[in-house]
């Protein structure tokens, strides 16, 4: 349910048919990235702000410059706000725009890894170090040597590996980029090229930096065909996350301008994906940006609407919904308002 159509919608309806609410309402929070840490279920969101800057196509008025850890004893307990975790003012390259970020933990340490804007306007991503799960988070000096564009999604395989997916087009920079190499002068793929892919690479031992060149995660339709970017009910726009399932590797990422969270299978954390369906359809409010995370044998999308700020786009609130599977392992779509 995208940004046009606010004028004709009535929230307290709206809010009486979603499927869930707000988990908390002090702050406005978007771009989940859930883990269960230790038993708890920990939240890594953006923190949504008004900041007064004009909307444009380059999201200039998601203007966050902090975050906060939220935290659950269990999937339908108080969701507590653990204050703030990390500050822009605190990371020495970052200038503005703390996007979605996540988290991972290793060896008794957790791994805060967010996007900012450094002082040349450029996306790259950082990562920070703390002793809990809930923060405080210290930052590296620099960005991730080699990282750009936004949305950081952390898989940590059952191997011990650890991958991080990323990338996000229009405001998230990711077509200024082929070949992991910036070009101002490039720009978005024709409609019958292929789509712009998202981005993978391993993590080192130490979480701290990628060991390897990066590379495009391949996104094929059935016919084992890339998608183009025309079809943008189905390419990748923003927002991936990884999960694995019943030994298949679950990619999944949001289409954008055309706001579904949609989902591709493959059999390794590199890919190809086979593009499989939705999970979660639009959303009020104009980004959809979620994650999935199993919580006690049960499996759930963590996801975000503007539905608190009466369809305010940049001011969103984060919600979770259980997820369940077919029999042939693709995901049952949810609908985020009820009929
Ligand atoms: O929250 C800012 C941006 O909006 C995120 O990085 C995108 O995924 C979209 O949700």
């Amino acid at each position: 349910m995208p940004e046009e159509s606010i004028e004709n919608i009535d929230f307290d309806k709206l809010n009486e048919t979603a499927i869930s609410q707000p988990l908390v309402k002090h702050i406005y929070t978007a771009d989940p990235s859930a883990h269960v840490f230790n038993g708890k279920i920990y939240i890594y969101p953006s923190h949504d702000i008004e900041s007064g800057i004009p909307f444009d196509d380059l999201g200039s008025h998601f203007a966050m410059q902090d975050y906060h850890v939220i935290s659950m004893d269990a999937i339908h307990s108080e969701a507590v706000d653990n204050g703030v975790a990390l500050h822009v003012d605190d990371v020495p390259w970052a200038e503005k725009q703390m996007w979605a970020p996540d988290a991972a933990h290793k060896d008794g340490k957790y791994y805060l890894y967010f996007p900012a804007r450094d002082y040349d306007g450029i996306f790259k991503i950082g990562v920070a170090v703390g002793d809990a799960p809930e923060g405080p988070f210290t930052p590296q000096p620099e960005a991730i040597k080699g990282s750009y564009s936004i949305d950081p999604a952390v898989f940590e395989d059952e191997d011990g590996s650890y991958y991080m997916y990323f990338g996000g087009i229009w405001g998230g920079q990711l077509q200024k980029y082929r070949k992991n190499t910036y070009d101002q002068t490039f720009e978005m793929p024709e409609p019958q090229e292929t789509a712009l892919l998202p981005i993978v690479a391993k993590l080192t031992d130490d979480m701290l930096e990628f060991a390897e060149e990066p590379k495009e995660v391949q996104i094929l339709d059935t016919h084992g065909n890339l998608l183009l970017e025309v079809d943008n009910n189905r390419r990748f726009f923003e927002a991936s996350w990884v999960h694995k399932y019943d030994g298949k590797y679950y990619f999944s990422y949001s289409t954008g301008d055309t706001h579904f969270i949609c989902y591709a299978i493959g059999d390794n954390p590199y890919g190809p994906f086979t593009y499989t369906g939705r999970i979660l359809n639009p959303v009020v409010g104009w980004t959809s940006h979620h994650s999935i995370c199993e919580v006690d044998g049960k499996w759930y999308l963590f996801y975000h609407d503007s539905s608190l700020s009466k369809g305010v786009t940049h001011l969103r609130s984060v919600k979770v919904a259980e997820i369940t599977y077919n029999p042939d392992g693709s995901i049952v779509t949810l609908d985020p308002y009820k009929e």
